[in-house]
């Protein structure tokens, strides 16, 4: 059998918000998790649009999309295409799983949730010719489950080819959050056994991994016999976590002892009403900046979340935001205009509100305002939301920010990361034109080396000044 996957680009490539080197961090872990399920005689084609062009002209007898709510346009688009040529068309993901009467009318089968185990029950329904049209994901877990075919990746065109997965879900529940929605209907937070992880990332070539779990922090006893399996590894590694697990115990030194050198964090608000409205009781009297103290004691550079547009912010919220930043040495920010997903809680209740002006998908990339807002104007939010990222990304504040760590080699990390990501756009375009991006990930190793750490009252296990 003949199966095409593909992953539709989230963003027009003609687009002004198109960035090549975003766009070109990690591949299409999702596909490559299902195509372990294919048999060995199956003649399989991953693409993926955000790093090559598609060939639409070929004949393959099923058809795997990726979904997004940003590239759903240009999936039905490409579905519709294949199911005119009588191709078996499926679609699965995160929009199909919260829209899935739209999602259908473009599909022979769709798939809701995680689908590892609902897929290779589609399979053997559709080599018995009884494909359903629904596939709804019962049982959830990660235990023998296939190895991904990594080898359908093509790593030469990501900075990131070494992503992945060890856990799913959240133990959280954050209004805003597609997690809830998703994961609807059984377990929406479980791990992989902790042998099994150590296996995947063993096998993995090179020094550096990327971990796209909503929070590898999320189950204590996995996350610690991890990072204790780690040790010795010569891995260096990000991730995201929460505060409170930033704060709470001594997981993140053991996270920092095997390799953590930069973290993904949700601070989102730093409204105590804007928290309590969104559900999010993990970040509710935490102290922030101990947080960031913390994590930079321990030579761990700091991606932090903010949302911008929640019912309590006002026109201060951008220029608070911003300087909190800067003075705080977070190393890079990923601003958000508060999107409302379909299926989230955020997005019902303002659906009941009459709130949501927009159901141009889109617009849902964080970047618009798709609802009615309360205390700042529709012009306000857009522009304190660009604001906000030039201010941010400013040289002048890249290199104030940078200063605020205590050693030299933290500050000159901190300048060439945030520089390196933000500043040499046409750089980056030029490697990736020239098909040089993975000569990059030694340069991206380097500086995400080990730098000098300080004690501070939460240092229990201090590390020796080694630079390595
Ligand atoms: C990697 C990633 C990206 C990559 C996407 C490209 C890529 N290579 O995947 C990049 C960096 C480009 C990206 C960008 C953005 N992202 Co992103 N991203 C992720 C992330 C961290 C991991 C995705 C992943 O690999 N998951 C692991 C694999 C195993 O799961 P999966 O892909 O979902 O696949 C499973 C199922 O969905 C299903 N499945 C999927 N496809 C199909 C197809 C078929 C046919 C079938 C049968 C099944 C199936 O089977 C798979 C196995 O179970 C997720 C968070 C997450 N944990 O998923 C956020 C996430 C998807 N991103 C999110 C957001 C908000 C963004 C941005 C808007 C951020 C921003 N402000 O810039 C942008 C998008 C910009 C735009 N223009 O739209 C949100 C989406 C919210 C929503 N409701 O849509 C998420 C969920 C993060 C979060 N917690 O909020 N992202
Ligand atoms: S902590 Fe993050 S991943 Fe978990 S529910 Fe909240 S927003 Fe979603």
């Amino acid at each position: 059998m003949k199966v095409k996957m593909i992953l539709p680009a989230l963003t027009e490539a003609e687009s002004p918000l198109w960035r090549p080197i975003k766009y070109s961090l990690f591949p299409p872990l999702g596909l490559a998790t299902l195509a372990a399920y294919l048999s060995p005689d199956d003649e399989v084609d991953l693409q993926d649009q955000h790093v090559e062009v598609l060939n639409l002209d070929d004949e393959p007898d099923l058809v795997l999309i990726q979904v997004y709510i940003t590239n759903a346009y240009r999936a039905y688009r490409i579905a519709d295409h294949y199911r005119e040529k009588g191709a078996y068309v499926i679609l699965g993901g995160l929009h199909v799983t919260a829209l899935p009467d739209e999602a259908a009318a473009h599909a022979d089968s769709i798939f809701l949730g995680p689908a590892e185990e609902s897929f290779p029950r589609f399979l053997q329904d559709f080599r018995n010719k009884v494909p359903q049209k629904i596939y709804r994901s019962t049982i959830r877990t990660l235990h023998n489950i296939p190895k991904i075919r990594r080898d359908l990746i093509k790593r030469n065109r990501y900075l990131v080819p070494n992503s992945i997965v060890v856990t799913r879900g959240c133990p959280h529940h954050c209004d805003f959050c597609y997690k809830d929605a998703f994961y609807e209907g059984g377990k929406s937070f479980y791990t992989q056994l902790v042998d099994d992880a150590l296996a995947e990332i063993d096998a993995l070539p090179g020094k550096h991994l990327y971990f796209l779990d909503d929070h590898l922090l999320g189950n204590k006893k996995f996350a610690s016999e991890l990072f204790e399996g780690m040790q010795g590894m010569n891995r260096v590694f990000q991730g995201a976590a929460t505060i409170a697990s930033i704060l709470d115990g001594d997981l993140i030194e053991k996270a920092a002892k095997a390799g953590l050198r930069s973290v993904f964090v949700g601070f989102e608000t730093f409204s105590h009403e804007n928290l309590k409205m969104s559900n999010k009781k993990q970040n509710l009297a935490r102290d922030y900046t101990e947080a960031v103290e913390r994590l930079h004691s321990l030579g761990i550079m700091i991606n932090g979340s903010f949302v911008f547009g929640l019912d309590h912010d006002d026109k201060d919220v951008f220029k608070r935001t911003v300087d909190w930043g800067v003075q705080n040495a977070i190393t890079t920010s990923t601003f958000h205009i508060l999107t409302p997903y379909p299926g989230t809680r955020l997005f019902n209740d303002m659906e009941q509100a009459r709130r949501i002006t927009s159901r141009n998908w889109d617009l849902y990339d964080t970047r618009h305002v798709v609802y009615r807002t309360t205390n700042l104007t529709i012009k306000e939010l857009e522009e304190g939301y660009n604001w906000a990222y030039d201010e941010f990304y400013s040289w002048s504040n890249i290199f104030e920010a940078s200063w605020q760590h205590d050693s030299l080699k933290h500050k000159l990390k901190h300048l060439f990361y945030t520089g390196g990501w933000k500043k040499f756009e046409p750089l980056w375009n030029f490697i990736i034109k020239t098909g040089g991006l993975n000569t990059m990930l030694p340069l991206l190793e380097s500086i995400l080396s080990k730098v000098n750490q300080k004690e501070t009252k939460h240092s229990e296990i201090i590390q020796p000044s080694i630079i390595q």
